[in-house]
Formats: structure tokens, sequence, C-alpha cells
């Protein structure tokens, strides 16, 4: 059984090639997303011993993205290949300055088929953590379903739970990605989320009062992900640390909050410091921010202890 595993949709990935609006650009260089994926690959890539839960389309997505997830050494027995439903996808596009934009073709897809049966109690209670998102509850009720579950059998169990808030208003209204936030904090060990999450969950609270909310009276840590702002880490105790950046040359920010979790969630795995996870965390955030798109960027853990070593 896998240390690490994470339940969620894998997309296909279209990313733009130049700037502009969706409708006029030419050319698009396929790669792979999905928040939950792009965390359990970019935990392999570190070194993890990864698993993943999901559905997937019986199409050509569908078997290269598993294809995909076996060259990369993470455990794909709990992906279900579905007849009746396609493979999610997603085209990335940018602003001038960068800004990314997603557009998502995945309504009806495999994955948001997920459902409760899927879950194998054995498979998530032998795991040391179980990784899941805000994206993973919105895209369907039967998949919200499914996370809960499995949030809950992975806390009966021990397993740690990490969840990431990881908010798209398209997904869902505002009550309803709340409720689905506020469920799965009440089973989480750790909690991740954005400034952008923040605000668009608690409007004007500030940052450190969301921290303290989610941090509540349980065992538990919440970590905001400031981009190039670093971090900023609270736990149970009261600590709370704000940890900068690493500087790169950063050109895309998909799927870089996905990677800098899993560095987050690994580094604790093996036994670091809140401040170091912090550290190693923001370091595998800036190396993926410093390539084009969300998987093909991530770095290993070589390259994460050279950034680190050098930069600092
Ligand atoms: O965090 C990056 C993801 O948002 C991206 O890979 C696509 O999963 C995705 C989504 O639903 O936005």
């Amino acid at each position: 059984m896998p240390d690490l595993i994470a339940i969620g949709e894998p997309l296909a990935e279209m990313a733009a090639t130049s700037s502009g609006p969706l409708g006029d650009v030419g050319v698009f260089r396929r790669g792979w997303g999905g928040d939950t994926a792009n965390f359990v690959l970019a935990a392999a890539r570190l070194g993890g011993d990864c698993g993943y839960v999901t559905r997937v389309g019986q199409d050509a997505f569908g078997t290269a993205f598993v294809a995909m997830l076996e060259t990369s050494g993470v455990d794909a027995s709990q992906v279900k290949s579905d007849a009746e439903h396609h493979t999610g996808l997603y085209f990335v596009t940018y602003s001038e300055a960068r800004k990314h934009r997603f557009d998502y073709v995945r309504r009806g897809s495999a994955a948001s088929h997920l459902a409760s049966a899927d879950i194998d109690p054995d498979y998530v209670a032998g795991a040391r953590v179980l990784h899941a998102s805000g994206i993973s509850q919105a895209i369907s009720r039967s998949c919200a379903d499914a996370v809960l579950l499995a949030m809950e059998i992975a806390q009966e169990a021990g397993t740690i739970v990490s969840y990431d808030a990881n908010v798209r208003p398209v997904l869902g209204d505002r009550d309803t990605l709340r409720h689905n936030f506020e469920a799965a904090v009440a089973l989480a060990d750790i909690v991740f989320l954005s400034e952008e999450d923040a605000a668009y969950l608690y409007g004007d609270t500030p940052l450190e009062a969301v921290l303290d909310r989610i941090v509540g009276d349980r065992p538990r840590l919440a970590v905001a992900k400031l981009g190039a702002d670093g971090c900023l880490i609270e736990s149970d105790t009261g600590e709370r640390c704000r940890i900068p950046a690493w500087r790169v040359n950063a050109v895309d920010a998909t799927g870089a909050g996905d990677a800098f979790s899993a560095g987050f969630v690994l580094s604790l795995l093996r036994d670091a410091e809140l401040t170091e996870a912090g550290r190693y965390a923001n370091a595998v955030g800036a190396l993926t921010a410093s390539g084009v798109g969300a998987i093909a960027p991530q770095p290993s853990h070589a390259e994460v202890m050279t950034l680190m070593r050098n930069a600092g």
C-alpha cells in the first residue's frame, strides 16, 4: 500500500503557447493537470511512495494518463476505467502579464462519477496520508460524498488527512463551496489555502483570523500559500511562522500551489520541523512555477536541495 494517496480528478491540459484569449490562441501544448494529480505526481517526483484514486474515461487521454502515472511510479490500482464517460480536459491561457486562466471541459467526466463505492477502505487506512481538495468535492455530489467518506475512514484509521481548499468559483456557488470547505476542514489534520481562497470564502476577514478559525481547538495545521511571498503556517500551539519565498524566474503558476502542498506534506512525513517543511515546500512551488504547465516542471528532491543550497 502506498504511503501517500490522493483522491480527485486528473485533467488533460492544453496550455497555450502564446498569450491572449482562448479563441485567439492557435497552438496548445498538451500536458497533464488536475490539482490532486498535480499533488500526487509532485510527491512521487520528490521520492514519495504514492497512489491515486480516481476514474478516467476509456479514451486516449485516460489511457495515456494511467501510463504516465505508472511510469512516474504512482500506484494506479485505484484508477477505474469508465467506458461511459470521458476524461476531463482543461485549457490554460495567459494574459500578457502571465496570469493564467482555466477553461474546463469536465462536466459529466469520468472522475465526476467517482462515488463512495469506489473507495477501498483498506487502501485508505493503509496509507500514512490521504490528500483531497475543494475541487475533488466540487465536481459532483457523488464525488463530494466519496471524499468525505475517504476522510472519515482515514481519520478513524489514524491516516493523516491533508486538504487543499483550491476554491474554483466556476465549480459552485459560494455557499456550497464554503459548506464543502468546512465539512472537510472538520476531518482534516493539515489544511492548505491561498489568499484568494480565504477572501472568496470569508470576505474581508484577515488571513490570520481565517487561519485561527481553521485551526480551532484541534491539533491541526493551517497553511496559507502566498505565492511570491512564501507561506504562513499556523499550528494548534498558536505558533505562527511566515517563511519567505525563494527567488526564481516564475513563468507559470499553474499547479505550483499543489506541488507546494506535496512538498510540505512529504517533508513532514520525513520528520522535518514546520519551518523546514515550509522552506522545502516553497522551493518545490518556486521550481514548479519556473516552467510551463502543472506537472512537467515539477522538481526532483535533488533539484530542490540544489535551489535551497545555492539560494540560501
Ligand atoms: O492548481 C492547478 C489546477 O487548478 C489545475 O491543474 C486544474 O485541477 C484543476 C482545476 O480544477 O482547476
